[in-house]
C-alpha cells in the first residue's frame, strides 16, 4: 500500500510518519499532500484559542471524551508556540491527556515548532488536512492566542472557540477590536473562580455591541460557562458547537460556503507565501548570497530593504 492509502485507511503510523515530514519540511511532503486532498473536506474542525494556561488542553479533552460517547473519531492537534510561558505545555499536554493513548478513535499530535518563517498556519492547514484524510469525523486544534494566531486559527475551522477566565478584563478589551471575526463561541472557564459571572456580562456586552454593527451575521455568539477540570459545562458546550454547526450547515445566507471560502482563501495564499518566499531564498543560497550580508548592509545603511527587494525580485523571479 502507498502511504496515502495507508493514511486513508486511518493506518496511525503512517499518519505519525507523514506529521514529523511535514514538521520537517521534506521534500516528500507537497506530492503526498496533493494526493490525500481529494480525501479531505468530511471532518469537522474546531479551533480553540485563548491566553496561556486558561484551560484549552483541559476542554479539548474533556470535549474528545464527549465525541467519544457518540462514537465519533477525534483528531486532537495542539499546536504550541516555541514561547517561554509554554516550554513545559506539551509534556503536560501529553500526561493530561493519557487517557486517549489507548483510545484507537482519538489521535493526538502536539506539534512544537512553528513555520520556517514565522506564523504556524501553513503546517496546521496540512496536519488538518492530514487528519481530515484519515478519517476522523472532529478535528479539535489547540493554539495559544497571542495576536495573529488566533485569527489564523479562525481562518482554519468552522467553529472557533474562544476561552477566557474571570477577571481577565483587560483580555476582554482587548478581544473587543476582532471579536466577531474570531469567536463563534465564547468561553469563560475556570468558573470556580471569583467574577465569572462579571466576565460573562462584559463579553456579553461587547457581542451585542459587535453585532449591531454587522446586521449581516445571524449567529448570536454563544457564551458558555465551564469548569473544565471538573467537567462542568462541556455538555452545553459540545450543545452550542453542534447549534453553530447546524447554523452553518443550513447555508441559507452562503455562511457555510464563506468558511469554505475563506478556508481555501487563506490556504492558497499562505502555500503561495510559503512556497515564493522558500523558492526566493533557495535560489539565493544557490548564487551564494547571503541574507546576513544584506541585513549587515541594511543596518549600516549602506543599503535600504526596500531596493534591496525589488533587486532579488528582478533577478530571482525572472
Ligand atoms: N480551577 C480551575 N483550574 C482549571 C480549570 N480548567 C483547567 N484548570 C487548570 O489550569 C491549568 C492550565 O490548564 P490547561 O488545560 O493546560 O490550559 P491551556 O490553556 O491548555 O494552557 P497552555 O496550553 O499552556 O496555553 C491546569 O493546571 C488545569 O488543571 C478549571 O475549570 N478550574
Ligand atoms: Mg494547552
Amino acid at each position: 500500500m502507498s502511504i496515502v492509502e495507508q493514511i486513508v485507511a486511518g493506518d496511525v503510523r503512517a499518519t505519525a510518519r507523514l506529521l514529523r515530514d511535514i514538521d520537517d519540511r521534506m521534500p516528500t511532503v507537497p506530492k503526498i499532500m496533493r494526493e490525500l486532498y481529494p480525501h479531505t473536506g468530511k471532518a469537522y474542525v474546531i479551533g480553540f484559542t485563548g491566553s496561556p494556561g486558561v484551560g484549552k488542553s483541559t476542554l479539548v479533552d474533556q470535549l474528545a471524551l464527549r465525541y467519544r460517547q457518540d462514537n465519533l473519531t477525534v483528531g486532537i492537534l495542539a499546536v504550541d508556540p516555541t514561547s517561554p510561558f509554554t516550554g513545559g505545555a506539551i509534556l503536560g499536554d501529553r500526561i493530561r491527556m493519557q487517557r486517549h493513548f489507548l483510545d484507537a478513535g482519538v489521535f493526538i499530535r502536539s506539534l512544537a515548532t512553528r513555520g520556517h518563517f514565522g506564523g504556524l498556519t501553513r503546517s496546521t492547514h496540512d496536519m488538518i488536512n492530514v487528519l481530515d484524510a484519515m478519517g476522523k469525523d472532529v478535528i479539535l486544534v489547540e493554539t495559544v492566542g497571542v495576536g495573529q494566531d488566533e485569527v489564523e486559527i479562525a481562518n482554519s475551522a468552522h467553529t472557533t472557540v474562544l476561552v477566557t477566565i474571570p477577571g481577565m478584563g483587560d483580555e476582554v478589551q482587548a478581544i473587543k477590536a476582532g471579536i466577531m471575526e474570531i469567536g463563534n463561541i465564547f468561553v469563560v472557564n475556570k468558573a470556580d473562580r471569583e467574577g465569572s459571572r462579571k466576565t460573562i456580562r462584559e463579553l456579553r456586552n461587547l457581542i451585542d455591541l459587535g453585532l449591531r454593527r454587522r446586521e449581516d451575521d445571524a449567529w448570536e455568539h454563544l457564551i458558555v460557562e465551564t469548569e473544565a477540570v471538573k467537567a462542568r459545562g462541556i455538555e452545553e458546550l459540545h450543545q452550542a458547537i453542534q447549534k453553530h454547526r447546524d447554523y452553518l450547515m443550513a447555508n441559507d445566507k452562503g455562511q457555510l460556503d464563506d468558511v469554505l471560502q475563506k478556508r481555501a482563501r487563506h490556504q492558497l495564499l499562505e502555500a503561495l507565501r510559503d512556497e515564493a518566499l522558500r523558492t526566493i531564498l533557495d535560489r539565493l543560497g544557490a548564487r551564494g548570497t547571503s541574507l546576513d550580508d544584506m541585513i549587515r548592509a541594511i543596518v549600516s545603511k549602506e543599503r535600504d530593504p526596500y531596493s534591496l527587494v525589488q533587486e532579488v525580485l528582478a533577478q530571482e523571479l525572472k
